[in-house]
């Protein structure tokens, strides 16, 4: 294989967010609660025992945070919008003032030359729709799609790419089967529901969202980590490359769930259901960060962990290996057994312990080093057919990393949570280089 540097004309390069790890404002405008408030209240669910609730401050600050992006000369902006700003219950009435700030965020990117990329649900349901079952409940699925149809109409004319969902197997997974996240619950039986009902809100609002706007380019993310190492154990193995890698892509992309879930999924999946699912897509995000090795064991819900990686492998201060060898066949794979549907990676990115040091700049030359790696990576598939059309870092801003507090630094922008001074790191400027020039 050889190297190439140059990407693709048109490559579109971003960065992405999640409103509940950047907005904070979390008592404003009529915000409704979310299940992220309800289980950051519980001390032992966080590490470091924090919230979302003032965060980076994005919700105010974002007019300095997209002038950063203008700097960095990003394409594209990644971001969710939250669904109770909009929908305080997850159900009934629009909340104006939640539209209002979307309105606002919207035309500032647009009047910065920066396209907007709205993605309906990076993981803070409502506590409303919680309340009564959550994704565990079919009727979620339905809700979800009143709320697509809802942000289409609102904000539509303006957004040339919707997305679904963000990383639904991370909410049936870790929220409803380790229960490391939101909304905290171990059960199989949940997972399974939650798994049906997030599909088949993906493609109920898939629909919405194409009557109410036809031309909008629709997609989902999903994340995708390989399973290495099969043979520690390969039943472990095939169940946890099913359960994160399988069933949420080949329903979203081929209309099927993976045969090993039938038993268990079947009690949710009613008549018509994968037709629904299965819609036709303008293209997929696929989050990619490491790989997972599995062990079959009978002391959690779903049957199976995911191992730490050898002492010896490269791996991140979160203990995610750093192996860009596995992105290059992640997505050749995705390419065999997709049929090459247009791709983005729609987050890539590591954690590192970045402090400003005492000139006040911010060296991060492992998040280099992964972005050098990982885009050499990404530049081989191209090379190797894969259609892939842009990619977005993970992330903007050091924010909110969920059960892990602000304990892990993701961003290209150091901030200070005490005064919430920006200060851009050396990846964003490594990144800015790529991003204005298009090549590594
Ligand atoms: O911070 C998360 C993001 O919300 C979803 N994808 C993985 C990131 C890093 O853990």
């Amino acid at each position: 294989m050889n190297m190439i540097n140059k990407f693709p004309e048109n490559f579109v390069w971003g960065v992405s967010t999640s409103s509940y790890q950047i907005e904070g404002a979390v008592n404003t405008d009529g915000r409704g609660k979310t299940i992220w408030d309800t289980f950051c209240e519980v001390p032992e669910n966080i590490v470091d025992q924090t919230n979302g609730a003032v965060a980076c401050d994005h919700y105010h600050r974002y007019p300095e945070d997209i002038r950063l992006m203008v700097e960095l000369g990003a394409k594209a902006y990644r971001f969710s919008t939250a669904w109770s700003r909009v929908q305080p219950e997850g159900f009934g009435g629009v909340n104006q003032g939640g539209i209002d700030f979307y309105n606002r965020l919207l035309d500032s990117l647009l009047e910065h030359n920066i396209e907007p990329w709205l993605c309906l649900n990076h993981w803070d349901l409502p506590q409303g729709l919680e309340n009564l079952g959550g994704w565990r409940n079919r009727e979620t699925s339905f809700r979800f799609a009143e709320y697509a149809e809802i942000m289409a109409r609102h904000l539509g004319d303006r957004i040339p790419y919707f997305i679904t969902h963000n990383e639904p197997n991370v909410v049936a997974l870790l929220g409803h089967g380790w229960g490391w996240h939101a909304p905290g619950i171990q059960s199989a039986e949940a997972v399974m529901a939650a798994t049906h009902h997030l599909n088949l809100a993906h493609g109920l609002a898939v629909s919405a969202i194409r009557k109410t706007v036809p031309n909008v380019n629709i997609g989902t993310v999903i994340t995708m980590q390989p399973v290495v190492d099969w043979d520690i154990d390969p039943i472990g193995s095939t169940r946890l490359d099913a359960l994160f890698n399988r069933a949420f892509t080949d329903s979203a992309l081929l209309g099927t769930y993976p045969e090993l879930l039938f038993d268990e999924l079947t009690p949710f999946v009613e008549e018509g259901d994968m037709e629904l699912i299965h819609q036709s897509l303008d293209f997929f995000g696929l989050n990619h960060y490491t790989t997972m090795r599995a062990r079959s064991t009978p002391e959690n819900a779903l049957g199976v962990e995911i191992l730490a990686p050898p002492v010896e492998t490269p791996q991140t201060i979160k203990g995610w290996e750093i192996n860009p060898a596995m992105l290059y066949q992640q997505l050749l794979e995705f390419k065999d057994r997709y049929g090459n549907p247009p791709v983005y990676i729609t987050e890539s990115g590591c954690a590192s312990p970045d402090e400003p040091n005492v000139e006040g700049l911010v060296s991060d030359p492992d998040r280099v080093a992964y972005f050098r790696d990982y885009l050499h990576a990404a530049s081989l598939a191209i090379e190797d057919g894969v259609n892939l059309k842009g990619y977005f870092a993970w992330s903007l801003l050091d924010n909110f990393e969920w059960a892990e507090g602000y304990t892990q630094r993701f961003g290209i922008i150091y901030v200070d949570f005490t005064t919430q001074k920006r200060i851009p790191k050396d990846s964003f400027y490594f990144l800015k280089n790529i991003f204005h020039n298009n090549h590594i």
